[in-house]
């Protein structure tokens, strides 16, 4: 178990306590069987459920009491998750390392409500955007918009990386149902030419349109990609000038997109307090709303909007995203798990994991408090996942009998857009049994029952009997929508958004910066110089000196035998 205790915030009497009552709570809560709880409390499901619209929870699958959910929410209180909650939405510069805002809800703010930055008002410029984007998609969609030679667009290329990336391409996954037919996406992201590659080889450039989308512009592996799109673009079209009807992008860096020549009329702006990875629901989404239309798009802003008012007004213990975030707490905490899965059964939400795992680890994946100061607890998990049917025949096992608690939040929509209902019904009696079995287990009586109601006989096979129990107790969240629409996944995004939020707030974390990733990035920068001019004079410790330096000798050998 491991606890929070250093920290200067103003709250710091209250927050100890709070923890301090969950650790002592924790002593008789780790003992908690779940099935008992289930046979002792009839009612436990609707104890510890929760609808908001389109979106039932169910946490009742849980190492929880009703004394652990008001403890933890008596942590959530202490920590001040509402007045940084309120904070945030008042446009507030939470992400105090960086001094900027953090915004992303004012760009599904769907309401009238003025949202200020330093006294100044964002959304006239935030609705003026989605109205230029609206404006560009529509002429794609209809055909208005032609390529160089007067042909309809009939392919868009997202190129981007990280956030740039990963939002726009799970949600165009997600909304797939909902494209326009004529209309295919593609996403470019790795710097691995062989992406650029295997994508430009199925596209025709009188018919493509390139959507680069970096929030700095000056991301390596984005205008590398960009550029060689540009070159490839250009070997056909011959005249710069076609650039115009072929390359757009979605930037806060207006210089930097007029110096890679694209028409700053075809620019879309966002601003600093959009984090990347928050990003979808502005500009960087253009090529989700040329994909899916403006309807569907704003559709998807409004029910992120709905979670936003759910987060921002609902008592805490009927606030979802606080709910989740609450329980993740309780496992990663108390419990110390170290990961927590994310499963959906849905084929059309299987970029979601992805989505996740930078959403959540490059938001709380710090070692760094507010305050600058090292923490002695267990921040951001682990997170990871797969669509959950494949995982049943993949990893599951070890979330059933390893030695490892996983926490798991199991997605799936009660209408499918599948004309083959007998595959949802299969899913979705897998969705069911799965977590009920994690829950449950199976005692060796009920082993014993087992083999012998499948015709063996019990003393035949008594040397697999320990391997056959499954000991159960493994907690687990059930998010069920009715339908995957864009009003759905707004709902269910946003969701994950405030549960992140609301965690960053309890370990005492700015979850909006990302110097992590800084280091490896500069030294690239150096290694290149070094790799393109072959000299390996640089100082590095003797494992990267070594490596690089058989990179460069194997790569030297590989062009001597070619050109001899
Ligand atoms: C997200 C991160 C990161 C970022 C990419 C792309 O929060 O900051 O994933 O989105 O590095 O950055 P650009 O959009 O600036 O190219």
């Amino acid at each position: 178990m491991t606890t929070v205790s250093n920290t200067q915030n103003s709250s710091i009497g209250t927050r100890e306590a709070a923890f301090s009552k969950l650790q002592e709570h924790f002593e008789q809560a780790r003992h908690l069987k779940m099935r008992d709880l289930f046979a002792q409390d009839k009612e436990r499901f609707q104890r510890f459920s929760l609808q908001f619209e389109d979106v039932l929870l169910d946490y009742s699958k849980n190492l929880i009491s009703s004394e652990t959910m008001t403890l933890l929410l008596e942590l959530a209180r202490a920590s001040n998750v509402e007045s940084w909650r309120d904070r945030m939405f008042h446009g507030e510069k939470i992400n105090d390392t960086e001094h900027r805002a953090v915004l992303h809800v004012a760009l599904r703010n769907r309401s009238d409500n003025p949202i200020n930055i330093d006294g100044e008002d964002v959304m006239p410029a935030v609705r003026s955007v989605i109205a230029h984007m609206s404006e560009f998609a529509g002429r794609v969609r209809s055909g208005d918009w032609t390529g160089y030679t007067g042909e309809r667009i009939t392919d868009v290329v997202n190129v981007g990386i990280g956030g740039s990336d990963l939002g726009p391409k799970m949600v165009y996954e997600a909304l797939k149902p909902y494209r326009h037919s004529a209309t295919k996406a593609h996403f470019i992201s790795n710097i691995d030419g062989a992406h650029t590659e295997e994508i430009l080889e199925e596209l025709n450039p009188e018919t493509t349109l390139f959507v680069v989308s970096s929030k700095t512009f000056t991301t390596q592996e984005t205008i590398t990609n960009a550029n060689t799109a540009r070159s490839w673009f250009l070997a056909s079209a011959g005249d710069e000038a076609h650039i115009a009807k072929h390359f757009v992008a979605v930037s806060t860096n207006r210089e930097a997109v007029i110096e890679f020549g694209i028409d700053p009329e075809n620019m879309f702006e966002f601003w600093d307090w959009v984090g990347g990875r928050y990003s979808l629901w502005s500009a960087i989404g253009l090529s989700i709303m040329i994909l899916v239309g403006e309807e569907n798009f704003t559709a998807l802003l409004d029910g992120a909007h709905a979670m936003d008012n759910h987060f921002a007004t609902a008592p805490l213990g009927q606030n979802m995203p606080v709910i989740l975030a609450m329980l993740g707490v309780w496992h990663n905490n108390f419990f110390g798990a170290e990961t927590h899965a994310i499963l959906p059964y849905d084929h059309y939400l299987r970029s979601l994991p992805m989505y996740l795992e930078q959403a959540d680890m490059e938001s709380n994946g710090k070692s760094v408090d507010r305050d600058g100061h090292h923490v002695n607890y267990n921040t951001g998990p682990i997170v990871w996942g797969a669509t959950g049917i494949n995982g049943q025949h993949a990893f599951y096992q070890l979330i059933h009998q390893g030695t490892k608690m996983i926490p798991a939040d199991f997605i799936a929509s009660i209408q499918t857009h599948s004309k083959l209902k007998l595959q949802h019904d299969i899913m979705m009696s897998n969705f069911f049994a799965q977590t009920e079995a994690l829950m449950r287990g199976r005692t060796l009586e009920e082993t014993c029952a087992a083999i012998e109601a499948s015709g063996l006989n019990v003393d035949d096979v008594r040397d697999r009997l320990p391997h056959m129990v499954f000991e159960g107790n493994h907690p687990s969240n059930t998010i069920l929508l009715n339908k995957l629409t864009p009003y759905s996944l707004g709902l269910l995004v946003a969701l994950y958004e405030h549960k992140i939020f609301v965690q960053g707030i309890v370990w005492n974390l700015n979850s909006y910066d990302q110097w992590g990733v800084e280091l490896g990035k500069q030294l690239a920068k150096q290694i290149l110089d070094e790799i393109e001019s072959a000299d390996t004079s640089a100082p590095h410790d003797s494992s990267t000196h070594n490596l690089i330096s058989y990179y460069l000798k194997r790569r030297q050998q590989r062009a001597e035998k070619r050109d001899g």
